[in-house]
């Protein structure tokens, strides 16, 4: 074989072969307001992964919370919901996943400043995979859903 022919091969079995990639792209992305008595609230977002290899959220950060811990909302045999922290949330080759509430959220646990609609808070959010995103979250009404 020539030796063109052999560049055309190995680019061939390059790009069969080509390590997965996870692509995440974060969307609508926002946080309940709270009255400012209350030192806690949730974070949802959209968080979409166009790869072709699955990833997990693994961390989050913010500067306005002291805490900020990966929840779900379980509803035990009496009908209770209750919330469960959990150390990820998996994110699928080619899925969407929705943060959103009665399911999985970002919890901010000890606000160090009171959130009113319309405010914006940053996010870093970490992925196993594809790394740091960071995203703004806006602040909405508390009656939102
Ligand atoms: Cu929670």
């Amino acid at each position: 074989m020539k030796k063109s022919m052999w560049t055309i091969v190995i680019l061939i079995f390059l790009s069969i072969h080509s390590f997965g990639v996870s692509r995440i792209e974060v969307k609508d992305v926002w946080v309940r307001e709270v009255p400012p008595a209350s030192s806690v609230t949730a974070v949802y977002m959209v968080i979409e992964n166009k790869g072709n290899e699955d990833d997990r959220l693994i961390e989050v950060k913010t500067d306005v919370s002291n805490n900020a811990v990966i929840h779900n909302t379980l509803v035990d045999e009496k009908g209770i919901a209750k919330m469960e922290k959990f150390e990820y949330i998996n994110i699928p080759s080619g899925k969407s996943v929705e943060l959103k509430p009665s399911g999985s959220h970002i919890m901010l646990i000890g606000l160090n400043k009171s959130l009113k609609a319309g405010d914006k808070i940053e996010l870093d959010l970490k992925f196993e995979k594809f790394g740091i995103i960071k995203a703004r979250a806006q602040v909405k009404g508390m009656q939102s859903h």
